[in-house]
């Protein structure tokens, strides 16, 4: 009964305390050897074992454990007002991939890499550029409890850096706030918590309705045929589209490549970058 006491005991505190599991192992006698080489640790097995679980964790009694990584599991659906420039498309524009102009290293803090053969894929799921997610706490939003360069797809899905998959986040199984930075675009928050686990992918659309964002109209642009855009022009990344936006990108006209300036995000610095996409929004910024 004892034993059973303390491995249920561990199963609540593993369960309660982390998602990411080191290597455990519960033996009635054990040690381990070493040299300059190597490390061996062994445990003597019980003749008789029992195999626990509460549904996300096992527990093997007097062996090795295996590492297990329980992961949240979320897929985000934003539209960029940049890309998406026409309304009522549903499909972003995808030059930046097609013209070669996206890095395999994200622009974003963790400097993430990626295969370059992500960026072969063409369609409703190619790459349109680089985003960063953010987990935030659900009793203060302005705490930012985790965070992942990943991919926007041409409908919209965000997608981790394999260029397919559903965003995987080591973090526990809890509600938060969802937030998705773009470099040019004024970010976006979910207007409520979203409850996260590791056994199912949970979507999260940003784009179907300014009730679904927080600051609601203020934090998105009306593209027509209910989709809801992240807002373009924001070139220094300060969370403000500002006339000093307008002046930095006057200053880049002509240029091509991938630049905060080419709001439309298609590989060239145009007049129409400007009067078309930034000037429209001077005076709009991040809600939250
Ligand atoms: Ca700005
Ligand atoms: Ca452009």
């Amino acid at each position: 009964m004892k034993k059973n006491i303390f491995i249920l005991a561990l199963l609540v505190s593993i369960s309660l305390c982390s998602q990411t599991i080191e290597r455990t192992v519960i033996g009635s006698s054990g040690t381990t050897f070493s040299n300059a080489n190597a490390s061996l640790d062994f445990t003597i097995g019980e003749l008789m074992v029992t195999t626990v679980s509460n549904g996300t964790t096992t527990l093997n009694q007097g062996f090795h454990q295996e590492v297990i990584i329980l992961q949240l599991k979320l897929s985000p659906v934003v539209f960029l007002q940049g890309p998406l420039v026409t309304s009522g498309t549903v499909i972003m524009d995808d030059s930046l991939r097609s013209n070669g102009l996206l890095s395999t290293t994200s622009p974003y803090a963790d400097s993430v890499t990626c295969e370059a053969t992500v960026f072969d894929i063409t369609g409703n799921n190619a790459i349109v550029d680089w985003v960063w997610i953010s987990l935030r706490n659900k009793n203060d939003p302005t705490i930012v409890l985790a965070s992942q360069s990943a991919f926007v797809q041409a409908d919209g899905d965000i997608v981790g850096i394999d260029g397919t998959s559903a965003l995987a986040f080591e973090s526990p199984s809890d509600s938060y706030y969802i937030a998705v930075n773009h470099r040019n675009h004024i970010a976006v928050m979910s207007a409520n918590t979203v409850a996260l686990n590791t056994s199912t992918t949970t979507t999260i659309d940003l784009s179907d309705a300014t009730a679904s964002v927080f600051g609601g109209s203020n934090s998105v642009v009306d593209m027509g045929n209910g989709i809801f855009a992240m807002i373009a022009g924001d070139f220094d990344e300060n969370g403000q589209i500002q006339n000093t936006d307008t002046n930095a990108v006057i200053q880049l006209l002509g240029i091509s490549g991938y630049s905060n300036a080419d709001i439309d995000m298609n590989g060239q610095v145009q007049n129409s970058d400007i009067n078309s996409i930034l000037n429209t929004n001077i005076g709009k910024g991040v809600q939250f």
